[in-house]
């Protein structure tokens, strides 16, 4: 499909200069008030950038039903297209993040080339030992790489070696490991020997680790397992990491907490702690709904910024976390639940770089607590839509990426170029 991309940016951005450029001269006063150089500020937004989930441009479900909408990707390499439009707008996602075997490519070569073409990088995969594929041996019904039979441990290991093998084909260079493990009833589990089982299961696959690599592991509170899960929560999740070696990081999804966690606290830890390997943001109001970062609690995910920022700006050893969206859109647009999005965890990043650390770490010293919560305050309430519509102005993306993609009638194109496969289930994508 042929778009004229940069012709409906250029339109959008002289219908939207003049308001633009007046609210950034603004903004450029109003920081310079504060000692901060606007220009700065946008060189780190420009070098901000957010995965995004091969998974995350098909349109997800629930366990009840999924409604897909038209012009669902049919295979990966429609994928990549997706995700280059996202790219083309907001210019901060030129990674993917890859799962398999959902988005396994014949030919990873190819995948990788084309993805390239497009400017974009495949930096992670994502194993999936939660489901059963068809011809597999042994069933994960009852667990994977902590399961009670050691064959089918096996098999989830050698799956997970397998996603690296590939990898180091695609060119990614991280391994990111979820399982569904655990419980639906009290006693299913001896679960000090499943979490036993499933640390001896993933040494095999960080003895695999390809060189340059690191391993990310997930942890998640509930579900598919109700009761009890196995890597349940960010402490067992550091514990193993730990165990594991310096190449193994635990990985924070913000769907997988206790509601009411202070994942901030969870983020501060692990840096202190040396032990965060990256993100997969998203939001959610109940439990692990999946729905679109900074949606429902943006404060949050300031206040989880402001931890990175200050672990950055502190130049914390070994401090290099990954980001990645993990979401899932059952109501939208998912290209456009991704930009926006990915415009919001860099939004939130921004404004925790406004972060006054020189007030804020001398009013912590006297305990004035109600003037520390004004020093975020302030940089959470700068507004600075405008300086984030210039980063993408001066990377070539678009100043209004949804009012684009809706001008350049993508969506309504796709129905026509892929039409949708007879039979469609439910599922989480
Ligand atoms: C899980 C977890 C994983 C994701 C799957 C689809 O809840 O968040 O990261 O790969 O969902
Ligand atoms: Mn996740
Ligand atoms: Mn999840």
């Amino acid at each position: 499909m042929t778009i004229a991309w940069d012709a409906l940016i250029d339109d959008d951005w002289r219908r939207s200069q003049e308001a633009l450029l007046d609210d950034y001269d603004h903004l450029a006063r109003q920081l310079g008030r504060r000692g901060i150089d606007v220009r700065a500020l946008q060189a780190r937004a420009e070098a901000f950038v957010v995965a995004v989930p091969s998974w995350g441009v098909a349109t997800g479900g629930t366990r009840f039903a999924r409604f897909p909408g038209p012009g669902e990707p049919r295979n990966v390499f429609e994928k990549i297209d997706d995700c280059h439009v996202v790219n083309r707008l907001v210019r901060i996602t030129p990674d993917i993040s890859l799962h398999i075997p959902w988005d396994e490519p014949d030919d990873p070569a190819a995948l990788r080339s084309f993805a390239a073409e497009r400017g974009l990088t495949l930096g992670t995969t994502n194993s999936n030992t939660f489901e059963d594929q068809p011809g597999q041996a042994h069933s994960y019904k009852f667990g994977s790489l902590s399961h009670t039979d050691a064959a089918v441990r096996e098999q989830a290991i050698a799956h997970n070696l397998h996603c690296m093998e590939l990898g180091v084909k695609l060119g990614a260079t991280a391994h990111s490991v979820w399982i569904g493990d655990g419980g639906n009833f009290p006693g299913q589990h001896d679960v000090r020997r499943a979490l036993d089982r499933y640390l001896g299961s993933l040494r095999a696959v960080y003895g695999a680790l390809p060189d340059g690599w690191r391993l990310f592991i997930e942890h998640k509170l509930y579900e598919p397992a109700f009761y009890s899960t196995v890597l349940n929560d960010w402490g067992v999740s550091y514990h193993c990491a730990r165990e594991l070696g310096p190449r193994a990081f635990s990985l924070v999804d913000f769907g997988h907490h206790a509601p009411n966690v202070n994942i901030e606290m969870v983020v501060a830890r692990l840096i202190q702690f040396g032990k965060l390997g990256g993100f997969h943001f998203n939001d959610s109001q109940y439990g692990d709904d999946d729905l679109d970062a900074g949606s429902i609690k943006p404060f949050q995910l300031f206040l989880v910024f402001n931890e990175l920022v200050a672990a950055e700006e502190e130049d914390v050893a070994g401090f290099d976390p990954r980001y990645m969206l993990d979401q899932s859109h059952n109501v939208t647009d998912p290209l456009e639940s991704l930009m926006v999005s990915a415009m919001e965890v860099q939004r939130a990043y921004v404004q925790a770089c406004l972060v006054d650390r020189a007030a804020l770490a001398a009013h912590q010293e006297r305990n004035d607590a109600i003037m520390a919560l004004a020093a975020l305050k302030q940089a959470f309430t700068t507004d600075v839509s405008s300086l984030l519509a210039m980063a993408r102005r001066a990377k070539g993306g678009a100043a209004n990426p949804l009012a684009v993609y809706r001008a350049s009638q993508y969506r309504a194109r796709l129905s026509k170029e892929r039409p949708a496969p007879p039979k469609r289930g439910a599922g989480i994508v």
